[in-house]
């Protein structure tokens, strides 16, 4: 093993995420570079994603550091991802990272990959994707929502907008443009109640989901055309969250699974949604497989709770073409490699991606390097606040790199 590439030490400490919530950060020291990485949280957790922590908590997961990580990793080749990755899946020893905790892995996983890019002095979107495979994801972010993310919002988690112009500042401006044209609409529309933003930054107000797709379709269509730049627009239902084992119970109405199959569709014919996350409950398989018949050749049918960036999920939903896109979180499988393996299994399998971040971040900026790495067709990571803007700042540096 060259030297340079030898691990000296490692640190994991506890930081606030976005929420003001703890969360793990770690840092992987070689003998000449360095490389730190901090987890994100979800609020709206699929099923089968890794525990982010053990059930002691986040203490329990350092004190395993401390006690069964820190010192068999003191020594290992930056370069060995896979084994490095593997290590940590044999520590744990339980398959779900239940018991050193999904986050702790995560962040050891991607400080390990940025400390190797930095020794070798190439960025982490170049180490992990390879030198000739770098495709800039479009940004899609969110500017109106509720469920999981603010109380007594919207039913549909997230209504979200992807400006397709040319460079990746006029595309996050426009973006961030429409953001602002929703939140005056609703200051119109609710006179008398203040309206405040969610976990994400998204706007959230007390009016029903259909209201809500009028208000982010005409002020998207309005930026569309004072900008002359199509805005494709986007929905993650999150509908396990609303799904009670039998029915989907919005707001204002309750729709059984047949109604809510073609609610869904009816985004995308009625309305033009280009983009459909998590129509479905994530253990109805085959209600993501009639969404993706019925209106899959043109929209995203984007699955993210019912495959949790699991490659034998993936492989599953590809086989019962239930979808044509996948969602992909590091912290829902717990490592670089395992989302590397589910990255491949899709774009070999013809699904797009799409690299996300978490209603929890810190700002951290890997999902930016990842995205690209990848090729995922979007990026999703909000429109404004410092924890999302962090990640869509780099992609305007990462274009600049790529281009010149
Ligand atoms: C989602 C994500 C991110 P959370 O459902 O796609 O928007 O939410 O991080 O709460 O799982
Ligand atoms: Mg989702």
């Amino acid at each position: 093993m060259n030297e340079e590439f030898r691990i000296t030490d490692a640190f994991v400490r506890k930081i606030l995420d976005s929420r003001g919530n703890q969360t793990v950060e770690a840092e992987i020291i070689l003998p000449y570079a360095a490389g730190r990485c901090s987890a994100p949280a979800g609020a709206s957790t699929g099923e089968t994603e890794v525990q982010a922590y053990p059930k002691e908590g986040i203490d329990r997961s350092i004190e395993m550091f401390e006690s069964r990580i820190r010192n068999r990793i003191i020594g290992f080749d930056a370069l060995d991802q896979y084994g490095f990755d593997s290590l940590l899946r044999e520590v744990d020893g339980t398959g779900n990272f239940s018991e050193i905790g999904g986050n702790l892995s995560t962040v050891l996983s991607v400080a390990l990959a940025k400390a190797a890019s930095n020794a070798i002095g190439i960025p982490l979107y170049r180490y992990a994707g390879g030198h000739l495979k770098n495709r800039l994801p479009k940004p899609i972010g969110n500017v109106l929502g509720g469920g999981a993310h603010s109380k007594n919002g919207t039913t549909i988690q997230e209504f979200m907008v992807s400006a397709q112009g040319k460079t990746m500042i006029e595309n996050i401006t426009l973006n961030s443009l429409v953001h602002k044209k929703v939140g005056a609409r609703l200051r119109e529309i609710i006179k008398d109640q203040s309206i405040g933003v969610g976990d994400e930054r998204a706007w959230t107000a007390s009016i029903s989901d259909d209201d809500a797709i009028d208000v982010v379709k005409e002020s998207a269509h309005e930026v569309e055309t004072s900008s002359n730049t199509k805005i494709l627009l986007g929905v993650d239902f999150a509908a396990s969250n609303f799904f009670d084992g039998k029915k989907y119970k919005y707001r204002k109405n309750t729709l059984d699974r047949d109604e809510q199959i073609e609610y869904a569709c009816s985004l995308v014919k009625s309305h033009g949604f280009y983009y459909i996350e998590d129509p479905m409950d994530e253990h109805d398989f085959d209600g993501f497989a009639e969404i993706t018949r019925k209106v899959g050749s043109r929209a995203l049918i984007v699955g993210d709770d019912i495959y949790t960036t699991d490659a034998k999920r993936i492989a599953k939903g590809i086989e019962m073409k239930a979808g044509n896109a996948v969602l992909i979180k590091v912290n829902q499988i717990g490592t670089l490699t395992d989302t590397w393996e589910a990255v491949n299994l899709a774009t070999t399998s013809g699904w797009k991606t799409t690299i996300s971040h978490r209603s929890g971040e810190t700002t951290d900026d890997f999902i930016a390097h990842l995205g690209t790495a990848f090729q995922s067709e979007f990026i999703k990571t909000g429109t404004i606040g410092g924890e999302r803007v962090a990640k869509l700042n780099e992609l305007v540096r990462i274009e600049e790199e790529i281009q010149h």
